[in-house]
């Protein structure tokens, strides 16, 4: 077969993702990823998620903050919302708010998240605004090419730990269930059908549900949280495990070693919207 001739699985391939709608999720955008970062698979995770949830691209916003990974806006088919670093959560609660029928998912990096932004979190959480956030966690500041981040392992080399990381990682998962997230989960970029299904269940949830996804910056990070580490230390949830148990969500979200995936925590309450109502029944009495 000479060069210029396409194999047939190529045509049987691109059929396959046409057929399956998938790409009617895609922009005309393609990445500006360095190729081989996990984020690709949150791309494909969200676009098969909305796929599958048949999500009506006119009642869906993605907002994002500033970081490789707030790009995504611009690489999915539905309204976005590229904001201001650490400001995705006030954005995505105040779209949210305006205007209750949309479907709204906030997404973001480990540094917009958890540093710049991080006292956004615990408020979109107790409130149980009804959106869904996806943290991409790389440990690293990806887009302003690799400084040490909240979430960088201890020992982590960058340029701005130069001689090693000495500070400990937070820790997102704990912090976002004590916060009072009502559905948490965590997911691996390298394990796009779980990532999907993860996503699937997160976007399905009533209230503030909070997905984090472990993900490799191929590029600043060649020692900690790559596929080979990350691919060997990832395992499920023990299959007994209770999500509507917060003790043990937490006890499950302390190993971070040999980082569990799965639904970890999950409660049904009354959303921001919800209880919005209560107030204005209550101030308006009965002239409604
Ligand atoms: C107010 C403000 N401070 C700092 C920056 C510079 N900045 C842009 S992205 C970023 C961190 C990105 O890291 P992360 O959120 O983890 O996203 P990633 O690129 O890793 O996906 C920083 C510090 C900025 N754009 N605005
Ligand atoms: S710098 Fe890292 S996070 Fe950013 S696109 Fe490249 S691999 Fe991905
Ligand atoms: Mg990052």
């Amino acid at each position: 077969m000479s060069i210029l001739e396409k194999p047939v699985f190529v045509d049987v391939k691109l059929r396959e993702v046409k057929e399956s709608g998938r790409l009617d999720y895609r922009s005309r955008s393609l990445p500006t990823w360095c190729p081989g970062c996990g984020y690709f698979s949150i791309v494909e995770g969200v676009t098969s998620a909305c796929n599958e949830m048949g999500i009506n691209r006119d009642n869906a916003v993605v907002v994002s903050g500033i970081g490789c990974s707030s790009r995504f806006p611009f690489f999915v088919n539905l309204f976005g919302f590229h904001t201001l670093h650490g400001r995705v959560l006030p954005v995505a609660t105040g779209i949210k708010t305006a205007n209750n029928k949309l479907t709204v998912i906030a997404v973001g990096g480990d540094g917009d998240g958890f540093a710049i932004g991080g006292g956004h979190v615990p408020h979109a959480a107790k409130r149980n605004v009804d959106i869904t956030y996806l943290l991409f966690d790389n440990g690293i500041y990806g887009l302003t090419k690799g400084q040490t981040s909240p979430t960088s392992a201890v020992g982590l080399r960058t340029s701005t730990t130069p001689f090693e990381n000495p500070e400990r990682p937070l820790n997102p998962l704990m912090m976002v269930l004590t916060y009072g997230a009502s559905w948490v989960g965590q997911s691996y970029a390298g394990r796009p059908d779980h990532l999907r299904e993860m996503i699937t269940q997160a976007v399905a949830h009533r209230g503030f549900s909070y997905l984090h996804i472990l993900s490799p910056c191929v590029t600043f990070d060649k020692t900690s949280k790559t596929y080979v580490n990350l691919g060997q230390a990832v395992r499920e949830l023990p299959p007994d495990h209770d999500s509507s148990n917060l003790m043990a969500a937490l006890e499950q979200a302390q190993d971070t070693e040999t980082p569990a995936i799965g639904l970890f925590y999950q409660q049904f309450r009354p959303t921001l919207a919800d209880t919005f109502d209560k107030v204005i029944a209550k101030a308006t009495g009965d002239k409604g």
